[in-house]
């Protein structure tokens, strides 16, 4: 084992929150790059948009009028995945084929009233105001008999097939647990009974001591590459304090996670000087009612670029037939995030034309 260099050699990462594999290929990111380099986006959209179905007072698909809010807002998807009457049951089809039914809400929040912007370039105090919605909304729709699960999220990017440049998320809630919360809530259940302590902070005790992957951190949050990260620039958001869900956040946590939020999307955007997509969203303890102490709260971000603005990587292949696979290492993106500068590209001075 001496000379196994993690850095050089193929191997194989364990994900401790899925219990699944990942395959690791250093060597493979020294093959010759003859790709394109795109020059910085600095695009700008208006403030306002007429024909956008988000922006303050304007109609959405089904005829529904915005308010003109001023902050952030929420409403209830005009054509959500999930309804709340749907029937109660199992669907008998007979030997393999298994179907149940399944209700809950879909919503949308818009982050801002301002069709310009994105969360990086928002205010810490503009993002802190998302972070409290996500908390009323969690509060709110957690408390219901019909709902279990509170799934929030944001899709950025056309790539990510997001529909909509301005700045919004989605929540879907529902009566089921999804698979990979569902697979979180076992691993960190079966870590937390054996250790007494969460997964994620054991965890993060490693990485706050090895320093190789951690990003950036503040107060009372760590953005990190983690170990198992299957997209190329992947980061998780971890708390320093082991709370089950956002409703229990301080003042002062709710502020340093918007803090920490801005200061990450910024790195992002500045890596290929481009608008960063990704899908990114919040892991939370079930809302069935039970305490659920071994849920460590965290926020995943999946980014799919790899080497530019437009080179991206596929999950196809070996990684549709078998398990995820990437060529640059954690620690390697860890680095490149953490060079880059926290003041935003398109706020910069642009270099001197040569
Ligand atoms: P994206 O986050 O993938 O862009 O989705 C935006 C959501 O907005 C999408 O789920 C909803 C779509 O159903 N939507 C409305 O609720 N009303 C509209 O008028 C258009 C889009
Ligand atoms: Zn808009």
């Amino acid at each position: 084992m001496a000379s196994f260099d993690l850095a050089q050699q193929p191997h194989r990462r364990f994900n401790p929150l899925t219990g699944e594999w990942l395959l690791v290929s250093p060597h493979r990111a020294l093959r010759p790059w003859q790709g394109q380099q795109e020059a910085p986006d600095r695009s700008q959209r208006p403030a306002y948009d007429a024909t956008c179905y988000l922006c303050p007072g304007n109609t959405r698909a089904g005829g529904i009028v915005n308010p003109p809010y001023t902050g952030t807002f929420v409403f209830d998807n005009d054509f959500a995945a999930l309804t709340p009457d749907a029937p109660r049951g199992s669907v008998e089809l007979g030997g393999l084929l298994r179907a149940e039914a399944e209700s809950g809400v879909g919503r949308v929040i818009c982050f801002s009233p301002r069709h310009d912007l994105t969360l990086p370039e928002m205010s810490t105090p503009d993002i802190r105001r998302v972070v409290d919605v996500w908390a009323e909304q969690f509060a709110e729709l957690g408390a219901r008999e019909d709902i279990n699960y509170v799934q929030i999220f944001e899709n950025k990017g056309q790539v990510m097939g997001c529909s909509n440049p301005h700045p919004h998320g989605q929540i879907w809630a529902q009566r089921t647990m999804p698979g990979d919360p569902a697979k979180e809530t076992v691993q960190q259940l079966a870590y937390y009974q054996e250790h007494g302590r969460t997964l994620l902070a054991d965890y993060l005790a490693i990485e706050l001591q090895q320093q190789t992957r951690v990003v950036i951190d503040n107060a009372h949050w760590v953005a990190l590459v983690p170990f198992w990260a299957a997209w190329p620039f992947e980061t998780l958001v971890v708390p320093r304090r082991a709370v089950q869900d956002v409703t229990q956040l301080t003042d002062e946590e709710r502020d340093a996670l918007a803090d920490i939020i801005r200061r990450l999307t910024i790195r992002y955007d500045n890596l290929f000087q481009t608008s960063f997509p990704y899908s990114a969203g919040l892991h939370q303890r079930p809302t069935d009612g039970e305490a659920h102490p071994e849920w460590h709260l965290h926020m995943h971000f999946f980014p799919p670029l790899l080497r530019s603005a437009t080179v991206r990587k596929f999950m196809v292949g070996y990684e549709m037939l078998a398990n995820p696979q990437r060529d640059i290492t954690p620690e390697y993106a860890a680095q490149r995030l953490r060079e880059l500068s926290e003041v935003h590209y398109k706020q910069a001075p642009e270099p001197a034309a040569s």
